[in-house]
């Protein structure tokens, strides 16, 4: 019995290890600008990005997470994602409709656990 005990108190104190960081964000696109342009986070982060237009409609991509989110001009969208790969990140507008999308880049930094 005791020894039962102890060993859902591990099962539990494991779980808890476990449950993720929760983090969110929300970056604006304006001017062909990202404001932030750098997110820090920690491995295994389950992190949420509201990306919100004020202007033209905009996208936020990484290719390392296989990340392509796009938003209309004007309005926002919202998607998590599981920062499980350490490193630092390149996030880019990959819309090809005008030039400045080509600046529009920020970093993800992703600390190591
Ligand atoms: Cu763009």
């Amino acid at each position: 019995m005791a020894a039962t005990v102890i060993a859902l108190a591990t099962a539990l104190a494991g779980a808890q290890e476990q449950a993720p960081n929760r983090r969110e964000f929300t970056i604006v696109a304006k001017d062909h600008v990202f404001t932030p342009n750098k997110l820090e986070v920690t491995q295994d982060d389950l992190v949420k990005i509201t990306l919100k237009s004020e202007d033209r409609p905009t996208s936020f991509a990484i290719d390392a997470y296989r990340i392509v989110k796009r938003a209309a001009g004007g309005l926002s969208t919202t998607f998590e994602f599981r920062a499980d790969q350490a490193g630092r990140f390149t996030f880019y507008c990959n819309l090809t409709t005008d030039e400045g999308c080509k600046d529009m880049k920020g970093t993800l930094v992703v600390k190591a656990k």
